[in-house]
């Protein structure tokens, strides 16, 4: 259909104009809001992540097109609740207390989006207890922690405890990146999954929702 390959190719471009007359269109066409996300939005943001992973997009093309869907999903997220469309799963995602860096958070956030998942952005320097709370009160399936300092890297293991603590921790998937973090610091304090970036944060909570 011409008008999810022009929404397709819109994201890919990071043309967010493009993309948002796209899912106008194609809703004034009475295309089925499931099908603008997954066969428009989805299938483009997973190009995206593929592309990123082979080394033929950077940072800056992934964010302009996580934005340009973005704002698509924005115009569709009405549209998806009345045809009620349920998302993949719930993700309360944050930067770890002590750290303000948000701009790659912010990106995984988007990507988790763009793969189907309803996100709960907890926002930056966010206690332990916020994460703890999430679980109890918006019943999230995953935690989704960020650290760019080695030094707030401790409060990962921090929020894993407190999750332990307050009897919660089989109830989430715990995913933790950020720039210092790596497979072996997940290991060590036992998160449930790590993701380098965006692309692989999406394709591994997809699979692990599918385990
Ligand atoms: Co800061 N900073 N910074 N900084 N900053 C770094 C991280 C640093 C490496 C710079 C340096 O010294 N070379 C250094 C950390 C050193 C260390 O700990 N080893 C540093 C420092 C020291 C600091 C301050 C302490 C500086 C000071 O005040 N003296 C201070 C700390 C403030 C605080 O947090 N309490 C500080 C402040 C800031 C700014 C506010 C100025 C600004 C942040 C603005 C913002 O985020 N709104 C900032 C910035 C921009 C950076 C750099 C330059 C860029 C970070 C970034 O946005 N990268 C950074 C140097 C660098 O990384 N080259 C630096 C782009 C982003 C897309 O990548 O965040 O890595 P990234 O996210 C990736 C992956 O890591 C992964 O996916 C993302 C997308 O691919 N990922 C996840 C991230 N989170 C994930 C979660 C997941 C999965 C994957 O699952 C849940």
């Amino acid at each position: 259909m011409a008008v999810l390959e022009d929404i397709y190719k819109s994201v890919l471009d990071g043309n967010m104009n493009g993309a948002t007359e796209g899912v106008k269109k194609a809703l004034s066409e009475g295309v089925a809001p499931a099908e603008i996300l997954n066969k428009g939005l989805i299938a483009s943001m997973s190009e995206v992540g593929r592309l990123f992973e082979e080394g033929e997009y950077f940072v800056p093309e992934m964010l302009i097109a996580a934005r340009a869907m973005q704002a698509s999903v924005a115009i569709l997220k009405p549209k998806l609740v009345e045809a009620d469309i349920k998302p993949l799963g719930k993700v309360a995602i944050g930067t770890v207390k002590g750290d303000l860096h948000d701009i790659g958070k912010n990106l995984v956030a988007m990507m988790l989006e763009g793969a189907g998942f309803e996100i709960v952005d907890l926002g930056t320097d966010v206690p332990a207890e916020k994460f703890v709370n999430a679980v109890k009160e918006q019943h999230v399936n995953f935690i989704g922690l960020s650290a760019l300092l080695t030094t707030t890297m401790p409060a990962m293991r921090t929020t894993i405890e407190a999750l332990k603590a307050s009897g919660l921790r089989n109830q989430v998937a715990v995913m933790i990146g950020g720039a210092p973090v790596t497979q072996n610091y997940a290991n060590e304090i036992g998160a449930d999954i790590y993701a380098q970036d965006g692309p692989s944060a999406a394709r591994k909570a997809k699979e692990a929702i599918k385990a």
